[in-house]
């Protein structure tokens, strides 16, 4: 442990950013707060480059500290009064409301809010305001794997098993996940995993970090992911590997599978995916033969308008195997969010109350308006999803005013310069963020709130682990919490009697309105989560130990049987062409995160990956004449970006890869906003690209979101 000062303060929460939560202590030498390790189960004192240097966010000097507001529509910033902002956002709410009807205000969450605002923030969309248009930016992220966990198992955990489990199974299959990089600390588990004999494959179209840990790397063409996956289902077919009794006994729906995947013979997906046949073989018998054998997907497969179906097909092959709902055996989504898991469960998504119920279900209305003390004929209907939220902004009929808190949709949203003209277009933007970001840089007020280590509050890691953020100082001057602006603003809409803005108070609420539901906190208490290293959800009453293990016995669908899905292979919406010859595809890098509205404050973060960049073949740079560090321009039918080319043998020669991770730049003014039926998740992962060399010149005047 640190040798901290007798002087020092120590307190022990978790980090501010991804889905791993790891636990780490902050440590207060009477100046400064750094960060120390701290033994948890999840970390075991691990942290990455970006944990290790969070404290800097505690004393960003850019940190906001009032309320801004604008007088006029391209008027400036200017500070206010918390009074002064809240008056005004409500007088403007009531208006619109008054006019256009309670629809034509719009919520947008996010999955990094504690379980405790993602819950306020559902109810005060539905009763604070009565309007039916809350999503939030899990909608870009988890969507796809929790539809199709969901339809597969009949629930959605992540990780229906605790991370230290990958270290105990004899093989791995990830598809389009890099948690070398994305989930740097989980990786002492694969690491293990490889010591103990076991093998990892891995499905990219780029070598990436964690490719390069792999055992077997398949390197595929974007957007051929679940021909790849029945290809897969083919050979284990063809070469006995299937397990009948686990299909004939634990399973429903295998011959529709089986008689889609007799479609794709090994030669036949080598040509759709690029994998060579004899790899496609060799992956069905490494998984296939071992004992025990995990599938963990990404957000690769899951980022495209084939999302679902993509991760279904995976599902499929793992099912004939007889790899899930077994010990070390399997199906996890890689969440990502810090509350990406604990987000997506109580009702800060369009079609969602708390406890993953359903807002079209007549009982789970009943439910949630009991505990909730109100008419459940006075809930709203389900709303609109993420993208087309976005897409409705400004537009006759549509929503007119937009509350963003926990998002930077400026930067994270798909066919951004549209976003740009949508945002211009509404009566009224209003922000909740600690920074101005560059989504709070637009807003007409702007509302500074709370960091993560300034409020209490749980998180659901991505295990399904809940846990407990301890607030090591409460927030500076001129700050709020977010459940306090929202207690603020429900106070003045006249619902002041149904909301609190205290923590543990909101948290039982939670419990008691997940309570019967499929993620299920009744349970679950502060003291609990401080005593056991956090508890696992479902834990339905104080005496129940938590459910660290799914599916063991039974799956969650009513016959308690997992389901196939049969799944063709389609192509994404948009293909390589004469115009725009290349694949686009978009990702991450270690030191930032996401928008990096977070990151791009941490100096020693910056330094370390100061600008975006575009991942390019070194042949295909060649053979376009751009060297290492050169500008090109990239031109999707969206829009054209200037990035410099960084030259690497790992990618494939069609495809590019851009991170997201920057305003100025950011690539999602090229990607395409279409969706997959299902989830709903935007293409994020493919788009149709061209790129060109160009001068300095060249860079300014394309690049339309300023530096930030
Ligand atoms: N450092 C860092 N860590 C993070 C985050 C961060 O921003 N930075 N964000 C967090 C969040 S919110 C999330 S959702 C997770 C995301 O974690 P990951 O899913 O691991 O991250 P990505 O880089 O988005 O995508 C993973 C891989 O998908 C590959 N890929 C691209 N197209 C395809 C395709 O068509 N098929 C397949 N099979 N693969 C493809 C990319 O090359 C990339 O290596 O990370 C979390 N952790
Ligand atoms: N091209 C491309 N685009 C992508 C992706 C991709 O792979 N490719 N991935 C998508 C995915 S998976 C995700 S999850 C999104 C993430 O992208 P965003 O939705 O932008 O997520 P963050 O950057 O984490 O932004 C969170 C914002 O909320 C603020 N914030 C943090 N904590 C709090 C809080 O407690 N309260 C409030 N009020 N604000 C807070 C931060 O300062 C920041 O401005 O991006 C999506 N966009
Ligand atoms: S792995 Fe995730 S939770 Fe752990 S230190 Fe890194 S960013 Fe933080
Ligand atoms: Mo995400």
């Amino acid at each position: 442990m640190h040798d901290a000062t007798p002087k020092a303060t120590t307190v022990l929460t978790h980090c501010p950013y991804c889905a791993m939560q790891c636990g780490m202590a902050l440590v207060n030498d009477g100046e400064r707060w750094s960060v120390a390790s701290r033994d948890f189960p999840t970390n075991r004192g691990g942290l990455c480059r970006k944990g290790w240097t969070a404290a800097a966010l505690l004393d960003a000097p850019d940190r906001l500290r009032t309320p801004l507001m604008r007088d006029h529509k391209g008027g400036k910033l200017r500070p206010a009064s918390w009074d002064e902002a809240l008056d005004h956002v409500v007088t403007r709410l009531e208006e619109i409301s008054e006019r256009s009807g309670p629809d034509a205000i719009g919520i947008f969450g996010g999955g990094g809010l504690t379980n405790e605002k993602a819950y306020m923030l559902g109810k005060f969309a539905r009763i604070g305001l009565g309007t039916a248009n809350i999503d939030y930016n899990g909608r870009f992220c988890m969507a796809s794997a929790a539809a199709a966990g969901v339809k597969a198992f009949g629930l959605d955990r992540g990780m229906p098993f605790p991370m230290e489990d990958i270290s105990r199974t004899q093989a791995i299959l990830t598809i389009g996940g890099n948690p070398a990089e994305t989930l740097p600390v989980m990786m002492q588990y694969f690491d293990a995993q490889r010591e103990a004999g076991g093998t990892l494959i891995v499905v990219d179209p780029r070598r990436s970090e964690t490719a390069k840990r792999a055992s077997l790397h398949l390197q595929l063409t974007p957007g051929t992911d679940a021909a790849l996956a029945n290809g897969l289902l083919h050979v284990a077919i063809q070469h006995g590997l299937i397990d009948r009794d686990f299909i004939e006994t634990r399973t429903s729906g295998f011959e529709a599978a089986r008689r889609t995947a007799s479609r794709y013979w090994p030669d036949r997906v080598e040509r759709i995916t690029g994998v060579p046949a004899r790899q496609i073989e060799q992956a069905a018998h490494m998984i296939g033969e071992a004992e025990t054998a995990m599938l963990l997907t990404g957000r690769g497969p899951e980022q495209q308008s084939q999302g679902v179906n993509n991760v279904l097909s995976f599902v499929n092959f793992m099912l004939a195997l007889g790899k899930a709902g077994k010990p070390h055996c399997g199906y996890a989504a890689l969440t990502g969010q810090g509350n990406g898991q604990g987000g997506r469960e109580h009702g800060q998504k369009a079609d969602q109350l708390p406890g993953y119920r359903r807002i079209d279900n007549p009982q789970h209305r009943d439910e949630v308006a009991a505990v909730w003390g109100v008419d459940p004929a006075d809930l709203p209907k389900a709303g609109l999803s993420a993208v087309e939220l976005l897409n409705a902004l400004g537009q006759p009929g549509g929503v007119e005013a937009l509350l963003v808190m926990g998002s930077n949709i400026v930067v994270a949203a798909p066919d951004s310069s549209r976003l740009l003209d949508r945002l211009g277009k509404l009566d009224l933007l209003v922000v909740a963020d600690m920074f101005l970001s560059e989504t709070a840089a637009l807003a007409d007020v702007v509302l500074p709130v709370a960091q993560w280590a300034e409020e209490e509050g749980t998180m659901t890691n991505l295990e399904g682990r809940i846990l407990l953020r301890r607030p090591v100082r409460p927030p500076p001057d001129g700050v709020r919490t977010d459940n306090e602006v929202l207690k603020g603003l429900a106070d003045r809409l006249g619902k002041g009697r149904y909301f609190t803005s205290d923590a543990r108070e909101t948290f039982e609420e939670l419990g008691r309105a997940s309570s019967g539901g499929g993620a299920d906190y009744a349970g679950v208490t502060y003291e609990r989560i401080d005593a056991e290293d956090g508890v696992f959800w479902p834990c339905p009453s104080p005496g129940h130990p938590g459910t660290p293990r799914l599916f063991l016995d039974r799956f969650a669908t009513e016959d308690g049987k997992a389901r196939f899905h049969a799944v063709e292979h389609r192509l994404s919406a948009e293909s390589p062409d004469a115009g725009f010859p290349y694949l686009l595809t978009t990702g991450r890098v270690l030191q930032h995160y996401n928008s990096g509205a977070q990151t791009r404050r941490v100096d020693e973060l910056r330094a370390a990956s100061p600008e975006p960049f575009v991942e390019i073949h070194s042949e295909t740079a060649r053979t376009l004449g751009v060297g290492d560090g050169d500008l090109v321009a990239l031109t999707t039918r969206r829009g054209r970006i200037v990035f410099k080319a960084r030259l690497t043998p790992d990618i494939r020669f069609d495809t590019l890869f851009v991170p997201f991770h920057w305003g100025a730049g950011s690539v999602n003014a090229l990607t395409n906003a279409v969706f997959d039926p299902v989830s709903k998740i935007p293409e994020f992962k493919i788009c149709a690209v061209r790129i060109e060399k160009v001068g300095a010149d060249a860079a300014r005047r394309l690049n339309p979101i300023s530096n930030n």
